[in-house]
């Protein structure tokens, strides 16, 4: 599978790990995605709209034969399936879906903007990225995505709320 991808995972609505937890086993169930690695799951302070309830976010590495979009539909298909309803912009969600980055890809259409357009203002993406790789760099930026966390205000509204313990990517799951 050719291709290397990173996607974002949130939810605070409802059973906030599960869906997290349904998520990852409904990707990696997928035969044309292979989940290579996770982050720890943080807790987060909303950001955006603020009158909601916090969030639980981490991060996942994969690879894939899919294309972008077939990817990003996938991931659509998903929410769907855990029960997102699209209400307020950026409000409450049972899960959400988010692909950052796609093998230094740059891609800008009506539907699909990789890397993600807000990915490198929010701690609550940038922290599980680095946990899984240190030295992250987006095609489009020139310094290390590490760089970004110097001038990023948010950082405090992100703890981590399961860490990571093993190297199995199913370990988080599990314990
Ligand atoms: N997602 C948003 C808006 N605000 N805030 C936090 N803490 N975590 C999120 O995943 C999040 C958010 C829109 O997708
Ligand atoms: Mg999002
Ligand atoms: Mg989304």
């Amino acid at each position: 599978m050719e291709n290397k991808a990173y996607i974002a995972l949130g939810s605070n609505m409802g059973d906030r790990f599960g869906y997290l937890t349904q998520a990852i086993i409904l990707l990696e169930s997928h035969e044309n995605i292979a989940v290579e690695n996770t982050s720890s799951i943080y807790e987060t302070d909303p950001v955006g709209f603020t009158d909601q309830d916090q969030f639980l976010n981490m991060a996942i590495q994969v690879r894939t034969s899919l294309g972008p979009v077939e990817l990003l539909d996938t991931c659509l298909e998903i929410e769907l399936k855990l029960g997102r309803k699209r209400e307020i912009k950026w409000g409450p969600r049972t899960l959400d879906l988010d692909i950052l980055l796609f093998s230094h890809e740059n891609i800008e259409t009506e539907k699909l903007t990789i890397p993600h357009p807000r990915m490198s203002e929010r701690a609550f993406v940038i922290l599980p990225l680095l946990e899984m790789d240190p030295n992250l760099t987006l095609p489009n930026m020139k310094e290390p995505l590490k760089n970004c966390l110097l001038s990023i205000p948010d950082r405090e509204g992100v703890r981590i709320w399961k860490q990571k313990n093993g190297e199995d990517v199913f370990a988080l799951i599990e314990s």
